[in-house]
């Protein structure tokens, strides 16, 4: 039997169950993973390694793993001999500077001089490095946020979504070091095996539908002949719309794939133009 590819995802934490969920919508079968650190799919040649976050892009620069899903703050920080191969819209976040509430920091070069705590040195020295700024980066490995209250550092640079923890700390956003979310990287050994890298093209085909029907919306409306033409003109379809005679006459169904974030936006306008009936379904794959 040939080998399976190898994909590791986040063990426990913010990236796991989307990864999984990823998975499962590109058709590939999970089951009974809890507690496991390594299960096979049963209807996809793929293994997958549930790891820390942190071990993952080293996995996969030696190959023990041929892919793997991880932040690209994680990436960049670890800095390994690995190939980005694809951003997957989830675990969004950015590596922001955090100041006390109190203070205020108009321009970047104002960081000159100070004190700042971080679980992202490589990162923050690069930002640091590339604004000509000299700071000094201490490296604190969890709980970053209450180094300013401890008096450890001036500012901290940590991952932010909502805003809530740096808030609670009396802390505030201020310059942003970089946007972040999950992305698939893999080994730069896997070309050269071509049945792994076989496997490895027909998930990335699956990944890539998948991601592209998450952003679209499938519509359907009824429209009068004489409102047809302005209709079309209105929907910023994919492709052309499928225009069907319906069994009244003089009446038409109009379907077309439509971006996702357009639907809202052009609602009005279909209904104005003479569109009723209007109905937007979820897609779950498309191949283009
Ligand atoms: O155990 P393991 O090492 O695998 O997990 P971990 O604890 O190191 O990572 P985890 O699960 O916390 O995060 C995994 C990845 O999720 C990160 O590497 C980021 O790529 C991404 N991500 C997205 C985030 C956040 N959003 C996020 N908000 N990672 C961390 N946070 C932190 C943030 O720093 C803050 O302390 O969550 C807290 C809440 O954020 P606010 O701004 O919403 O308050
Ligand atoms: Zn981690």
């Amino acid at each position: 039997m040939s080998e399976n590819l190898k994909l590791a995802i986040q063990k426990k934490g913010r990236l796991h169950d989307k990864s999984i969920q990823l998975l499962k919508s590109c058709g590939i079968d999970i089951e009974n993973f809890q507690d496991r650190l390594f299960i096979s799919s049963p209807n996809f040649n793929l293994d997958i390694l549930f790891l820390r976050d942190d071990d993952i892009p080293e996995y996969v620069q030696d190959n023990v793993a041929h892919i793997g899903i991880v932040g690209e703050n994680v990436m960049l920080e670890k800095g390994l001999n690995v190939d980005p191969v694809k951003k997957l819209g989830f675990g969004k976040c950015s590596l922001m500077l955090g100041i006390p509430e109190k203070d205020d920091l108009k321009d970047i070069k104002d960081i000159e001089g100070k004190t700042i705590a971080t679980s992202y040195p490589k990162i923050l020295n690069g930002f640091l490095h590339e604004n000509t700024i000299n700071a000094k980066v201490i490296q604190i490995s969890g709980s970053v946020e209450i180094a300013p209250s401890l008096g450890v550092a001036d500012y901290i640079c940590d991952l932010v979504s909502t805003g809530n923890t740096l808030k609670l700390n009396k802390l505030k956003k201020s310059f942003k070091v970089l946007d972040s979310q999950a992305i698939l990287i893999k080994s730069k050994k896997l070309d050269e095996n071509v049945n792994l890298k076989n496997i490895f093209d027909k998930l990335l085909i699956r990944i890539e539908s998948s991601l592209n029907a998450r952003k679209s919306k499938y519509i359907m409306m009824n429209v009068p002949k004489e409102s047809l033409e302005k209709i079309i003109e209105i929907i910023p379809s994919l492709k052309s719309p499928t225009i069907l005679p319906l069994s009244v006459e003089g009446l038409y169904a109009v379907h077309a794939v439509i971006k996702e974030d357009k639907f809202w936006e052009i609602n009005e306008d279909l209904k104005e133009a003479g569109a009723s009936g209007i109905l937007s379904l979820p897609i779950e794959n498309i191949i283009l």
